[in-house]
């Protein structure tokens, strides 16, 4: 081998024959490079707002792509955590790619380089057209490419240095240059390309450096778009119209251990929405615009709702269509708002409109049935829930409720818009995906205590949970153990029909086992069908079961 051979190899890095003992310093190359990328793009998205950090915009694309059976499957299996399973699960996409990449580019620059910059164009690609996208926010994915490239040929140019050997043995601290590397190093194991190890450490720090302090820097200054601040500073109006004392016996869970109260405290309220970064939206910048079949539409800003004299205050329970025999994605609140009904009425909202398509700031449009929005007693635009504004992840500054529609379609957040339209005219974004255009909530009864599978010293215990039936109200209870007969629980008093209502039954356990169920009867004699149904396309159905042991 001549050196005229191995220059032209320095010049362009990629055509020298690797070590193999340097794929795992390549693949580090590429973690580091994908640190660095997100890192940069992370800062730049500090100044373009949270929805075009990229992993958050390819996060939301993965939400609107993915068939439903998959998200059904994530809600079920992640239930809350559903997009953290989605963020830790792009990054692990993102960083076996970079690993590959990296190992890929040892040989060839120019693989890596693309590589990165498929990567960026997706990312691009995913930030624009995201729900709350626009051209700028292809800038942080961009950049973010740019500095992931810089950092991967800067991480790899220590990993191939021309030479007729390895530089692992180099004792001094000096850079090295091609020309002494070709003379000092002689104990190669391949020839033409050496590994700078202590130059890959360096350039690995400065890397791993680089990717922190950016994106630390961006996450701080993505804080500037956070509402928590004018969220506490909302003063929310007074009810002309307060919820009804609550009757002696509504709550019986300071009576009965590991019973759901009969109020969700918000910070547990359940959370079911495709926002991977929740919408921050200002009082002072929000706007609620009514659209399509109205006499004289108007846009309301937040304090013209505040500041209405038909404020109503109202107790509802809250199901989503995703939850589950025995599942917990239901809560009950006492919100704050104006009647829904009034409202859209004195709009002028004309008869042909049969859906109502309301839009939130992040793109999910919400498609409820107009009859149900006008009827429904008690439906409202909320800004309050248990006493404070709306929580930023529940819908802040506004929301919609409709008591006895699952929230799907009918519990928009982050309310902008609501256009008086049909069902003909528009599919809503869930409806878009296969779920039912319209779904009552079915009739549900849940066991909260004894948890299944429990095991406990046999005894009187009570047998304890929750049933729902909103609109209709919960008539009755009923206990089966075993194979016995079905016997009444007793009843938490009724708050209102769009409240769950609590059931209790005092056991007596023998030591064994015990197969428990539970079944609701609406007020109007419907009773909860043991017909088993998943949730998808309009809610699940079956009686919960649970399994327990006395001993
Ligand atoms: N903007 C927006 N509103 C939304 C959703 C959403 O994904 N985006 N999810 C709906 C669903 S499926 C349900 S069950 C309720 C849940 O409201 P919560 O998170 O306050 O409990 O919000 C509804 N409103
Ligand atoms: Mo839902």
């Amino acid at each position: 081998m001549t050196t005229t051979e191995q220059i032209p190899a320095a010049a362009t890095g990629p055509d020298v024959p690797p070590r193999s003992g340097c794929r795992p310093l390549a693949a580090a190359a590429g973690l580091l490079s994908a640190g660095v990328a997100l890192g940069v793009a992370e800062l730049a998205a500090g100044l373009t707002g949270p929805q075009s950090s990229p992993v958050v915009a390819v996060g939301d694309t993965v939400i609107t792509l993915v068939p439903e059976p998959v998200k059904a499957f994530a809600i079920r299996t992640f239930g809350e955590h559903d997009k953290t399973a989605l963020v830790v699960g792009t990054l692990v996409v993102i960083a076996v790619h970079a690993a590959v990449l990296g190992v890929l580019a040892l040989r060839r620059r120019a693989v890596g380089v693309a590589g990165i910059a498929l990567f960026g164009l997706v990312g691009a690609l995913a930030a624009v057209t995201g729900p709350a996208g626009g051209p700028l926010d292809a800038l942080p994915v961009l950049v973010g490419a740019l500095g992931g490239t810089v950092a991967l040929l800067a991480l790899l140019a220590p990993l191939t240095v021309p030479a007729t050997g390895t530089t692992d043995t180099r004792p001094d601290d000096e850079a090295p240059s091609v020309g002494r590397l070709r003379t000092a190093l002689g104990s190669g194991d391949r020839k033409g390309v050496g590994l700078d190890r202590r130059r890959f450490l360096l350039t690995s720090g400065a890397a791993a450096g680089a990717a922190v302090a950016t994106g630390g820097a961006g996450r701080l200054l993505l804080r500037r778009f956070d509402v928590g601040g004018a969220r506490a500073d909302l003063v929310l109006p007074a009810p002309a119209s307060p919820a009804a004392p609550l009757p002696v016996g509504a709550d019986l869970a300071p009576q009965v251990q590991g019973l759901t109260p009969l109020f969700t405290p918000n910070r547990e309220f359940y959370r079911v929405d495709t926002a991977i970064t929740v919408p921050q939206i200002r009082p002072a910048d929000h706007r609620l615009t009514l659209t399509g079949m109205f006499d004289s539409p108007r846009t309301y800003t937040l304090d013209d709702l505040l500041g209405r004299d038909d404020v109503i205050e109202r107790d509802i329970t809250l199901t989503c269509v995703s939850n589950t025999v025995g599942g917990r994605l239901a809560g009950t609140a006492r919100w704050l708002g104006i009647p829904l009904g009034a409202f859209l009425r004195e709009n002028g909202i004309r008869s042909g409109s049969d859906q109502l398509v309301c839009r939130s700031s992040d793109g999910m449009t919400i498609g409820a049935p107009t009859r149900a929005a006008l009827e429904v007693e008690d439906a409202m635009i909320a800004f309050g829930m248990n006493g404070e504004p709306l929580p930023v992840e529940h819908g802040f500054p506004v929301r919609m409720l409709i008591p006895g529609l699952y929230g799907y379609v009918s519990a928009c957040k982050w309310m902008t818009g609501i256009e008086a339209s049909t069902y003909g005219a528009f599919d809503a974004y869930w409806t878009a995906r296969g779920w039912a255009a319209q779904a009552p909530i079915e009739i549900a009864s849940r066991i909260d205590t004894p948890a299944p599978l429990r095991r406990f010293p046999a005894g009187r215990r009570p047998i304890a949970g929750v049933a729902w039936a909103q609109t209709r109200g919960v008539g009755a209870v009923e206990v089966r153990v075993d194979d016995g007969p079905w016997v009444p629980a007793r009843l938490s008093s009724q708050v209102d029909a769009d409240l769950w209502r609590q059931w209790v039954l005092p056991y007596d356990f023998a030591p064994g086992s015990y197969q428990l169920t539970v079944r609701a009867t609406s007020a109007e004699g419907e009773v909860q069908t043991g017909e088993r149904a998943e949730p998808f396309p309009d809610g699940s159905s079956g009686l919960h079961s649970i399994r327990v042991t006395a001993t």
